[in-house]
């Protein structure tokens, strides 16, 4: 990765990476097409109940059969880089341990037309659909998945590493993990115990570790390796140094009954140890493993991907400890009904790099609406070209005061199947018109292609 200059002012640094996000299980459809194997996600769709309105992805933007006018848009939008995400469950065959030719060559001819559009393919291996059959075999809980993984991993990367530089092991485990094998409420829909969570979540940091290896031995070009987990974000009341501290502890902290933080995930992999504030949480539920664990799961990272999308405020109390400030009435609240908090992309990336030591990428970051086509035909979303404006800002005060942040995706190229809710509400730079497919770039595609061309200038001039 190019290393960053300090010419930051009225811009953002030389070699600052501007990208787009997606992910396979949510865009392409063809759920049945050229032997793909079912995945976790197919059969969650299934269950009454599980996703909002019971939509699938069966068809979604169908961009299995669309990507060479996806990739013409974003040539016209001016995207510099596209992260992307590979389905296993459609690149290995029914049985799981074979590679699926007609799989492969879809990636191949992906990456091809992005190359030839000089779009960068930032490639993740694995953003949540799991081979519906390594579920049934015991899924992240069977300590052979690191093995299945390994297959997968080395598969893609005998395939697509005379092209890909950039690679992304796995995205926010929190979620899938929390949601899918603690609460139920995303697939594979089952409720663990936290003793076997944490089982799954060391499986998914050992098949991490492995990916790393497997990308660094025989990628075929240079590789650029990260992981993408959640950014879970706490930001201070107030700029007041006490305040800070809580928030940098509150964004480090562990609750006991939950998977939902960054250190579990983060300290092995980028220090080599669980953090001690989540074994004592833990306790007795915490994994046991072989000391050689670690150090295949620390291996070295030449990033880290944040996935950001808001901040939960915090104060400091006069005993030492923190706790939540309660937001205004009122305050601005995406389609989500998450409040709009740029200072999420001060603070998180600021605190991990102080932790971690690590350049850090934005990996994911934006914001859900209820868009639609207005009467002139365009889709007007003045609330995400606000939005993307002040975080955008506020990750560039980061930088300006030292925070080595090498690249911003955002969230997500094209409106897309939002997992358990559905398509109601859309997270695009292009408005996806899911019965007819019809692509309609958003206002805020051309405003974000001015921030490219002007390699984010035009922040400082509205
Ligand atoms: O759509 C998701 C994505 O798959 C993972 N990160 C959060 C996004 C918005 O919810």
């Amino acid at each position: 990765m190019a290393i960053v200059s300090s010419e930051t002012a009225g811009g953002f640094p030389k070699g600052f990476v501007w990208g787009v996000s997606t992910s396979a299980y949510q865009i392409e459809g063809a759920t049945r097409e050229d032997g793909r194997e079912a995945s976790v996600w197919d059969t969650f769709c299934q269950r009454e109940g599980a996703v909002l309105s019971g939509d699938t992805a069966d068809v979604t933007c169908d961009h299995y059969h669309r990507f060479r006018e996806d990739v013409k848009l974003m040539s016209e939008f001016q995207v510099p880089a596209y992260r992307l995400s590979i389905s296993w469950p459609r690149v290995m065959s029914t049985d799981s341990s074979q590679p699926n030719e007609l799989g492969l060559a879809f990636y191949d001819a992906l990456i091809d037309e992005l190359l030839a559009a000089g779009i960068s393919p930032w490639v993740t291996l694995f953003h949540w659909d799991f081979p519906q059959s390594r579920h049934d075999q015991g899924g992240w809980l069977n300590p052979r998945c690191v093995d299945w993984f390994a297959e997968y991993a080395s598969t893609v990367v005998e395939r697509l590493s005379d092209r890909v530089t950039q690679w992304i092991t796995v995205n926010e485990p929190q979620c899938f993990l929390h949601f899918g094998h603690g609460l139920g409420i995303n697939a594979p829909g089952v409720k663990l115990s936290l003793a076997d969570q944490l089982t799954a979540a060391h499986h998914v940091l050992l098949a991490h570790g492995r990916a790393v290896a497997i990308i660094r031995e025989h990628a075929k070009l240079p590789p650029q390796v990260g992981w993408a987990p959640v950014g879970i974000t706490c930001s201070p009341a107030t700029e007041d140094r006490a305040h800070q501290e809580a928030a940098r502890r509150a964004t480090m902290d562990v609750k006991a009954d939950n998977l939902w933080n960054n250190t579990w995930f983060s300290d092995p992999v980028f220090l080599g140890h669980y953090p001690e504030e989540g074994l004592r949480a833990y306790g007795k539920a915490a994994p046991k493993y072989a000391a050689s664990d670690m150090q295949h799961i620390a291996a070295p990272l030449d990033f880290l991907g944040l996935n950001i999308y808001t901040a939960m405020p915090v104060e400091s109390q006069a005993d030492g400890s923190w706790s939540e400030v309660s937001l205004a009435p009122g305050t601005a609240r995406t389609a989500f009904d998450w409040p709009v908090r740029e200072e999420c992309l001060y603070w998180g990336p600021k605190f991990h790099a102080e932790r971690y030591g690590v350049p850090i990428v934005i990996t994911e970051n934006g914001m859900a609406n209820i868009d639609w086509p207005a009467r002139d035909g365009r889709v007007h979303d003045p609330q995400r070209i606000d939005y993307l404006h002040r975080h955008l800002l506020a990750l560039h005060r980061g930088i300006v005061e030292g925070v080595d942040v090498r690249g911003y995706f955002h969230w997500s190229w094209m409106d897309n199947f939002e997992w358990a809710e559905g398509f109601r509400r859309r997270f695009g730079l292009i408005y996806v018109d899911f019965e007819s497919g019809l692509r309609r770039p958003k206002d805020s595609a051309a405003w974000y292609r001015e921030v490219i061309r002007s390699h984010g200038r035009s922040l400082f001039t509205e």
